[in-house]
């Protein structure tokens, strides 16, 4: 099958480029990093963050592109982290994460992929539901070694997460328009 024509992630988490560039290969998406730290508004929402993410992207490099902005929501802690994940993680870790969940463990992970190429914006997401384990288990990035999807005993650090994340759902919504989207223009 041939090539879609290229787009940019900007990010600058190269763990997720990473799994954005694989997961998006299988569907036939050529991607291509841009990292770059992109300014985040303050916003309890992953679609307005994601969105606002986009369109600055879009003018730093006037080329389509694609953002993500994901986070971990917590049952017991009323969806902490959140969309506050990233600044979580690198405060209290998954350490800290693990001090405040006593009894629900309950958690989702979700992802709202952003595309924007000057005329067209629009939002995929994906969600997988899980628990957090009761300990870190296996080395992955971020919040990986602490979230048991449904259905497993393993943490994603400890899957082949690619084939499940919240991300590869997010991204595979994205595939599927962006492939129709190519033909019509
Ligand atoms: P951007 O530059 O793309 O914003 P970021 O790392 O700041 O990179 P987010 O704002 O989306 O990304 O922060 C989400 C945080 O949630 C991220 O830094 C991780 O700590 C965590 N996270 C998100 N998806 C994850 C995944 O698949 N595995 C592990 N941790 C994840």
């Amino acid at each position: 099958m041939p090539e879609l024509s290229d787009v940019y992630f900007v990010s600058s988490n190269h763990h997720k480029f990473q799994e954005v560039h694989s997961i998006l290969d299988r569907l036939h998406i050529t991607v291509r990093y841009n990292k770059a730290t992109l300014p985040e508004i303050q916003s309890a929402s992953l679609y307005d963050i994601a969105r606002h993410k986009a369109a600055h992207a879009y003018t730093l490099l006037s080329s389509p592109v694609i953002v993500e902005d994901a986070g971990l929501f917590i049952d017991e802690l009323n969806g902490f982290p959140g969309p506050y994940s990233s600044f979580v993680f690198d405060t209290i870790g998954n350490e800290g994460i693990l001090n405040l969940v006593k009894s629900d463990r309950s958690a989702t992970f979700s992802s709202v992929v952003a595309y924007s190429d000057g005329h067209t914006q629009k939002c995929f997401s994906g969600n997988i539901h899980g628990m957090i384990s009761k300990e870190i288990m296996g080395t992955g990035w971020g919040y990986d070694p602490i979230f048991v999807p449904d259905g497993s005993d393993s943490t994603l650090a400890q899957l082949d997460k690619d084939s499940l994340s919240h991300r590869h759902l997010s991204l595979e919504s994205f595939a599927a328009w962006f492939t129709s989207h190519q033909r019509t223009i």
